[in-house]
């Protein structure tokens, strides 16, 4: 029995920093936690120096946190970098994450070594989702057309039957720890620049808003304006720090630093920070909105209240989405917070209802409590780099 030891994992950015943000974060845990060796080809190292300013965005080659980095330019430069890096030229698995297709020159190698009766595991990690049609799909083979390659489909998802989703193992020990320390809320605040905001409003609720520029943020601002309880917004430097900028002051304003005061509401556009920087603002606010993929993971392990923007899609299949994901996270709560999350992730993502911040804000103690619970249910799947590693082991038996 071959042992599973050593990975490729393609990682094509198509928008965004998810693409990257996953596959960084997969990269790190296999390598860090399993010990294992991991080349990560990427096409946008500019996207991927924001969420790890470490990188060398100019470097065909170089190595971080324990993982080999290629720049994937094109077939041509991915056929060179692979006989540059002729020791070993190909590993045990390789991976298309979000579906992307792997470039011929390592197709080309894995036939070859498909030929001497020792095929690479070749897997197809897709995107995330609720959907109940994912235990059905999880884990299908397809066989290539012209080559002798079998290519396996390996969906993350919150049931039984699917990869469940990445989590590091150290992560609910950090947390805690972070929790437990004025020292880290301190250092953390200081980091972001809004220690003296943090000290003159210490009774506001700490919202964070990472989400897209969205159609229902002035509503939102409008009703924390008017909140009985102060709110303190950190928005990260991006998308939606730019339309808050458009909305209380200018857009020039969108930088780091541009501070608003409306009414009870206090805005703060802090810095994107490092992709590790970013779980202890999740912990250290009391209600979080995060967007996409990896983001709206990590605010499910903050244990926070949360709110998710989803990448939007033609058709509206993203609301399909949203909904499966609803109807799981909601079934434990009760009918009327049930009701009340929905309307107000739906009105979030432009659905049809209203936006009501009055009725969200009231349940929080109560969602505190659910997050919780999904905690648990998640951590029974196990974390997706951990069922990837058994998955692909299984393939070698
Ligand atoms: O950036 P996203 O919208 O990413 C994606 C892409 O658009 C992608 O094409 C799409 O397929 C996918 O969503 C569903 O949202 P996401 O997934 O939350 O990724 C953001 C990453 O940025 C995540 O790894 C967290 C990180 N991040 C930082 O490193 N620092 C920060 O300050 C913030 C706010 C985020």
């Amino acid at each position: 029995m071959r042992t599973i030891t050593s990975w490729d994992l393609f990682c094509r950015v198509v928008d965004n920093y998810g693409d990257i943000g996953v596959c960084w974060r997969l990269a790190r845990q296999l390598a860090q936690e399993h010990g294992h060796t991991v080349r990560l080809w990427v096409d946008d190292l500019r996207s991927f120096e924001k969420i790890c300013p470490t990188v060398d965005a100019k470097a065909d080659a170089q190595r971080i946190s324990g993982v080999d980095i290629r720049h994937w330019a094109d077939d041509a430069q991915v056929a060179s970098l692979l006989a540059a890096d002729a020791h070993p030229a190909l590993h045990d698995v390789v991976i298309g994450a979000f579906a992307c297709a792997v470039p011929e020159p390592m197709l080309k190698l894995m036939a070859e070594r498909a030929s001497q009766g020792s095929p690479p595991v070749w897997i197809n990690l897709e995107y995330l989702s609720a959907e109940k049609w994912v235990s059905e799909h999880h884990a299908m083979q397809s066989p290539h057309l012209r080559l002798p390659l079998v290519k396996h489909f390996f969906f993350p998802g919150f049931a039984r039957n699917t990869g469940g989703v990445l989590r590091e193992s150290h992560l609910g020990a950090q947390r805690k720890t972070f929790e437990a320390s004025p020292a880290a809320h301190h250092a953390l605040w200081h980091r972001l620049g809004v220690d003296d905001l943090m000290r003159d409003c210490p009774d506001a609720l700490r919202v964070s808003l990472f989400a897209y520029a969205n159609p229902a943020l002035p509503t939102l601002v409008a009703q924390w304006e008017a909140s009985p309880q102060p709110v303190v917004c950190l928005v990260p430097e991006g998308l939606v720090a730019k339309q808050v900028a458009e909305l209380l002051g200018d857009a020039s304003g969108a930088q780091t630093g541009a501070r608003w005061t409306r009414g009870n509401l206090n805005v703060a556009v802090v810095p994107f920070v490092p992709q590790e920087h970013y779980d202890p603002l999740l912990w250290a606010c009391d209600i979080n909105f995060v967007r996409g993929e990896d983001s709206f993971v990590r605010a499910q392990w903050a244990l926070k209240p949360f709110v998710w923007h989803i990448y939007p899609q033609s058709d509206d299949v993203h609301l399909t989405k949203l909904d499966a994901f609803l109807t799981r996270y909601t079934a434990a709560l009760a009918e009327a917070d049930a009701k009340a999350l929905v309307a107000f992730w739906h009105a979030w993502n432009g659905a049809p209802a209203s936006l009501n911040w009055a009725d969200f804000a009231s349940m929080a103690a109560r969602l505190r409590a659910r997050a919780v619970t999904w905690e648990q249910s998640l951590m029974q799947l196990g974390d997706l780099a951990a069922n990837l590693v058994a998955f692909c082991q299984k393939q070698v038996k």
